[in-house]
């Protein structure tokens, strides 16, 4: 079942987004009205996640133009991304990899505790920190190519980029562990059963089914948005008592604005749709 309140958007035509995003190199950056569609773009190493990409992806996120409302973050060529640069971790000590690890964890806390939510959509490889990068993001779409996998193991390391806390939360410590350790791959099917992703859709479809969501999360109050992208995981970690003491303090935040008032007000004047099964 889909919700359904709003009128269909019309998305507007992608622009190239200009700017100090237009000087972001690795990626390739553009907006159709309110969504901004990131494209990972080393398609040469599949996407791999060198240190100027990840300091480029939290540039982006911590910059986004003032009327983007949603966000989509996809990998040019045949794969959403291969992970960690491994030709740049052969040089790393341990004390540059702990710095380089919490860079990752700064990239990545941007794209989930920013101001919008972020679609991934899922391609080819998923893997390593290409995971990781996924489990940052709000909603996750897998076409049927797509494959998830933590090979770290194999290539004797650990998770850095917040595959540790973000993942577990996802699919459970079980099923991270057996990825880690016996190098079981998912594919898109499966991803979807265990929680990898909500959203599976034919090879080549997760693109256009990203950026629609993308739009339609748009349309909701900006607010509303903000506050399950901020509150929701964070009430998540918290007792049950303070959960609910910290929903009712942004359920009235949220509720108390204009734009909510405007919403009530066009629903209950017949302006507004009603929710029915798509
Ligand atoms: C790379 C990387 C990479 C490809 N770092 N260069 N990630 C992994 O262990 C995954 C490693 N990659 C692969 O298993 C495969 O490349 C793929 C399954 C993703 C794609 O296969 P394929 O046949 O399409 O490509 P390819 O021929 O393997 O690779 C094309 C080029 O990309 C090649 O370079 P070239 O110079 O020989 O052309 C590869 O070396 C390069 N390439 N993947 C560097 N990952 C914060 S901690 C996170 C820890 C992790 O992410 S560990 C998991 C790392």
């Amino acid at each position: 079942m889909l919700w359904r309140t709003m009128p269909d958007p019309s998305p507007e035509p992608f622009v190239p987004a200009g700017g100090l995003l237009a000087q972001l190199d690795l990626l390739q950056i553009e907006t159709s009205g309110p969504v901004l569609h990131v494209r990972l773009n080393r398609p040469a190493k599949r996407n791999a996640i060198s240190d100027p990409l990840v300091q480029q992806l939290h540039t982006c996120f911590v910059n986004l133009p003032e009327p983007v409302r949603a966000a989509v973050i996809s990998g040019a060529g045949d794969h959403f991304c291969a992970g960690l640069d491994l030709s740049e971790l052969v040089e790393r000590d341990a004390s540059a990899a702990v710095a380089h690890s919490r860079m990752w964890h700064a990239a990545f806390d941007a794209v989930q505790f920013g101001r919008v939510p972020v679609v991934a959509a899922l391609h080819g490889a998923v893997v390593g920190g290409g995971l990781e990068l996924a489990a940052a993001c709000h909603l996750r779409v897998a076409d049927d190519s797509a494959y998830f996998g933590l090979p770290e193991g194999q290539r004797g390391i650990f998770v850095g980029g917040a595959g540790s806390v973000r993942i577990p939360r996802l699919i459970g410590v079980a099923r991270m562990t057996d990825l880690m350790l016996t190098g079981r791959v998912y594919g898109a099917e499966e991803a979807v059963q265990v929680g990898l992703a909500q959203y599976r859709v034919p090879q080549g479809g997760a693109l256009a089914r990203a950026l629609e969501l993308a739009h339609r999360v748009a349309l909701n109050a900006g607010l509303s948005n903000y506050a399950v992208v901020q509150a929701l995981p964070r009430i998540a970690e918290q007792a049950p008592a303070e959960g609910m003491f910290t929903e009712a303090l942004m359920s009235a935040l949220a509720g108390s604005s204009p734009e909510a008032t405007e919403r009530m007000r066009a629903f209950l004047d017949k302006r507004a749709g009603k929710v029915v099964k798509a």
